[in-house]
């Protein structure tokens, strides 16, 4: 039995993650859950798991859930976060919170040696030289969960890791691949939410159309495998097929491929090394799907992924900047006062913007998070 804690239950991840759990009730186990304001699914997710620990995340809504459920106990807030993240019992950690709030969580526990499934973006794109170097110091493995990061793992096990050539992350090209720039110029709110491949949350999904998405996990795959950006690419393949390669110096390419079902690389992160069957995901029938496409990215016409480039190159708090000021412009964009095509302006010119601080320590990334919000909000007419 596998004893997991879990940060963000209520989300695409989370509640995915819920799903394999269930599926698996002979192997998996939640000792402990967070969640922000998702009350009603949080009820749900408490009468059919029973965690021990819940954290959410107001008093208000902590002691409400604890006289409906006087036998488990429950946090809320940043500490409340922590304790899930550190619960005793838990042999694996999955960080699928939104935001930057799972990065203290998730140091903590590299502290006391829990194994990190880790889902949130944030933490390895804006403190990934923390994080890794604390994973090391304390000899915990960092699994991926990311669809893209889980084929690239995959694509690994039991291969010479020097002999790595290059990584290729694969990139459905969101809910706009095939539109024109000229075409972006008015696409409506509605129009971005709508993704071709993957059922996501929202903010993921502007991030997917604007290309965000791919630019945060080049950061991310940076940090998790160890290569330098020169070594990253990324392709786009419509299909979502083909999750992500590895291309080896004798020129052999490995590939992960499978149905599109996030539960797939969950799941593999809670039973690595091992395997176990998937009941409810449809196999893969590459006669049914008849054929795969492949389109080197085009750098101009999708920017928001040649920013992240940049600001991986030129490290520091630099991808920092860049995540901060695309969740406000992200924002910004679905509240109706920027257009989609500002969104890449607003990031630009808070990149431009802000001079580069190398080897930041968890204040300065704070600090430098706050600016880059405060910047963006002004320049989108926000406040
Ligand atoms: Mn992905």
């Amino acid at each position: 039995m596998k004893k997991i804690s879990l940060l963000g239950a209520t989300g695409s991840i989370g509640l995915q993650t819920v799903d394999v759990v269930q599926a698996h009730p002979d192997h998996f186990q939640f000792v402990a859950i967070s969640l922000g304001r998702n009350i009603n699914e949080a009820r749900k997710i408490i009468n059919a798991c029973s965690p021990k620990l819940v954290s959410v995340m107001s008093k208000e809504d902590s002691e409400m859930l604890k006289a409906e459920f006087p036998s488990i106990r429950f946090l809320y807030g940043e500490e409340g976060l922590v304790e899930v993240a550190t619960h005793p019992d838990a042999d694996i950690l999955v960080n699928a919170v939104l935001g930057s709030v799972g990065l203290v969580p998730t140091l903590e526990a590299i502290k006391i040696k829990k194994t990190i499934a880790i889902a949130n973006k944030e933490t390895l794109v804006t403190a990934g030289h923390i994080v890794m170097e604390a994973a090391k110091e304390h000899e915990v493995d960092i699994l991926p969960v990311d669809s893209e990061h889980s084929a690239i793992f995959q694509s690994i096990q039991g291969q010479d890791e020097s002999a790595i050539d290059r990584l290729i992350l694969t990139a459905s090209g969101g809910s706009f691949r095939d539109r024109t720039r000229e075409e972006l110029k008015d696409v409506t709110v509605q129009e971005a939410l709508h993704h071709p491949n993957w059922s996501m949350g929202a903010k993921i999904t502007i991030d997917s159309a604007t290309m965000m998405n791919k630019g945060l996990e080049v950061i991310e795959a940076h940090w998790l495998f160890g290569l330098p950006y020169e070594k990253i690419e990324v392709l786009l393949h419509k299909e979502s097929i083909i999750h992500s390669m590895v291309e080896f110096s004798d020129t052999s390419v490995i590939a992960q491929l499978g149905t599109p079902d996030m539960r797939i690389p969950i799941q593999y992160a809670l039973t690595y090394p091992k395997r176990m069957n998937l009941p409810h995901t449809p196999r893969l029938s590459l006669a049914d799907v008849g054929q795969l496409h492949f389109t080197k990215m085009d750098m101009q016409r999708f920017r928001c992924l040649a920013f992240a480039f940049e600001a991986g190159k030129k490290g520091g708090t630099m991808p920092t900047v860049l995540n901060a000021a695309n969740e406000e412009a992200v924002q910004a964009f679905l509240n109706g006062h920027i257009t989609f095509l500002e969104i890449e302006d607003v990031i630009e010119k808070a990149m431009m913007e802000h001079n580069v601080i190398q080897n930041p320590c968890l204040s300065t990334i704070k600090e430098v998070d706050l600016e880059a919000r405060k910047f963006v909000k002004i320049l989108s007419r926000v406040n």
